[in-house]
């Protein structure tokens, strides 16, 4: 039974545990009467049947219509070519932006971006780091999060505010799928800040 829901697993990764049974109570192979049989439960468990009756995986997310975009097909059916080229921590372009980001910023991850590009940007201004970024409103299934430290070890989204310090975010541009924003965090004369982008 543990083999033939592996296989069912390994046919639909996705599937919670109610969909597998699902396809190990429909792929069953009826035996004595139809259907629910006191005797026999569900019938046999059969492997073929409930290979069969697994839905298979779904195919469209953003996210996956993202990589089908900027990646060949055959780079995407190679997964020795995930760490390298199209997997979400991977930086085929090399700058220092990997695809999760370059996806959630709306960039190209096969080319290098710079600030003129869309890459992020931070400048001091006043007694305040102000960064510069963009959003690919396309991308909705990530979360792209500013977040501040002041001894690089412990970050905060702009929910929380220490000290004098907080982060404040605001829409600046739009311009079709891409909303730039301008997040300003006050310092406060003689204190170290930093900002940093996240994505999940
Ligand atoms: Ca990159
Ligand atoms: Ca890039």
């Amino acid at each position: 039974m543990a083999a033939i829901a592996a296989l069912v697993l390994d046919k639909n990764p996705g599937l919670d545990p109610a969909g597998v049974r699902e396809a190990l109570v429909t792929g069953a192979a009826p035996r004595g009467a139809a259907g629910y049989d006191v005797v026999f439960g569900n019938g046999l468990v059969d492997a073929v049947g409930a290979i069969e009756a697994t839905p298979p995986e779904s195919q469209s997310s953003p996210k996956l219509d993202w990589r089908a975009a900027n990646f060949t097909v055959a780079q995407l059916a190679d997964p020795a070519l995930e760490a390298t080229v199209w997997g979400d921590t991977a930086d085929p372009d090399k700058d220092e932006i990997s695809n999760l980001l370059e996806y959630a910023m709306g960039l190209d991850p096969n080319s290098a971006d710079s600030a003129a590009s869309g890459a992020p940007s931070v400048r001091p201004q006043g007694g305040a780091l102000t960064m510069i970024f963009r959003r690919a409103r396309s991308a909705t299934d990530v979360d792209l999060v500013v977040e501040w430290s002041q001894d690089l070890k412990t970050w905060t989204d702009q929910s929380g505010s220490e000290y004098e310090m907080q982060l404040a975010e605001r829409l600046v541009a739009e311009n079709g799928d891409i909303a730039t924003y301008e997040a300003s965090m006050a310092v406060g004369a003689g204190r170290r800040g930093f900002v940093r982008l996240t994505v999940n």
